[in-house]
């Protein structure tokens, strides 16, 4: 397990308080998970450097930027160990870090990557309407910058350090859009969208998933990805219902994934044994308005599938 409890990627602060509540509720359920399972936590600023934003069109660059090397280096280190990383991490910019750090430990190996999120985290520099990396980790490891529909201009240190973030890991893209799947996409910006549709990215809606079944989607996204060496899922839990699950996320968005539907989906994957690697981001414990739910339910879906592995 690798404990990256940072949150400058994200909006609102309190999603580097997510790993320690899913901690909290795996005790609360009696279940020790987290003593059988060595863990390592990754380093992370100063909490005052949060309202160092610097810049607009991506704040904290250059903080992200380190603790995105950070990430990279120990998912990279762990899996030169034989073993398989689960990143807990706080806000989910962290996924750029992880994805570097397979690329860094395994360069020939075809990448297939599982996007469960509310969001396509397409933006750039150029286009974010919010300044927070946590919408950009995708653009990044595609190398896209997206500057069809440019909405800002990023000041030249600010571009210096998207080519870093760019760059961590190895100098290509990190993986092909063909070998990416969405599953749950649903709040996306303009410039987004365009990107989806040039890059022919498949996302599998929630009412998609639910019309034609949730095994005849997995078997199909199974085979799309099938000539990939190595899967890593990323599940950002804004993927789910915030209505019905809770609303402890940073960006919480309604008509989402059922918990059971995301356990079935994550399970589904890690019977390939092709994941390499397996992300939880953005529980933010501050916003829940059902006590710990999202922390709860987020040990709930890793917890279980993770024992349907073994
Ligand atoms: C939005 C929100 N697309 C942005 N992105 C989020 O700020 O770029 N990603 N919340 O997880
Ligand atoms: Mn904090
Ligand atoms: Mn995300
Ligand atoms: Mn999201």
């Amino acid at each position: 397990i690798i404990k990256n409890r940072s949150d400058i990627g994200a909006g609102t602060r309190g999603a580097d308080l997510g790993i320690d509540a899913m901690e909290i509720a795996a005790i609360n359920m009696n279940n020790d998970f987290f003593n059988h399972i060595p863990f390592v936590d990754v380093k992370t600023h100063n909490e005052t450097i949060y309202n160092k934003v610097n810049s607009s069109s991506a704040k904290r660059i250059k903080f992200v930027e380190e603790q995105c090397q950070r990430v990279s280096d120990a998912v990279k280190e762990t899996l030169l160990n034989n073993e398989t990383p689960i990143v807990l991490s706080g806000d989910h910019s962290s996924a750029l870090g992880s994805i570097s750090g397979i690329k860094a430990a395994m360069p020939k190996s075809r990448l297939g990557v599982i996007w469960i999120d509310a969001h396509a985290d397409l933006n750039s520099p150029y286009t974010t309407p919010s300044g927070n990396i946590h919408g950009m980790p995708l653009a990044a490891a595609l190398h896209q910058d997206n500057t069809e529909m440019q909405n800002n201009r990023p000041n030249d240190e600010t571009i210096s350090y998207w080519n870093k973030l760019k760059n961590l890991g190895t100098n290509f893209p990190k993986f092909e859009p063909e070998d990416l799947i969405f599953f749950g996409v649903r709040d996306t910006e303009e410039a987004e969208d365009v990107l989806i549709k040039r890059l022919n990215i498949k996302n599998y809606t929630v009412p998609e998933v639910r019309f034609r079944g949730i095994s005849t989607c997995i078997k199909e996204a199974i085979e799309r990805l099938w000539n990939c060496d190595k899967f890593y899922i990323t599940f950002d839990v804004d993927s789910l219902d915030c209505d019905f699950v809770s609303k402890g996320t940073g960006t919480p968005v309604s008509f989402g994934f059922s918990p059971d539907e995301a356990k079935q989906l994550i399970t589904g994957f890690l019977r390939t044994e092709k994941v390499v690697c397996l992300e939880v981001s953005e529980v933010n414990p501050l916003l829940d308005n059902k006590g710990n739910k999202m922390a709860e339910t987020a040990f709930g879906v890793l917890d279980y599938t993770l024992k349907q592995k073994t």
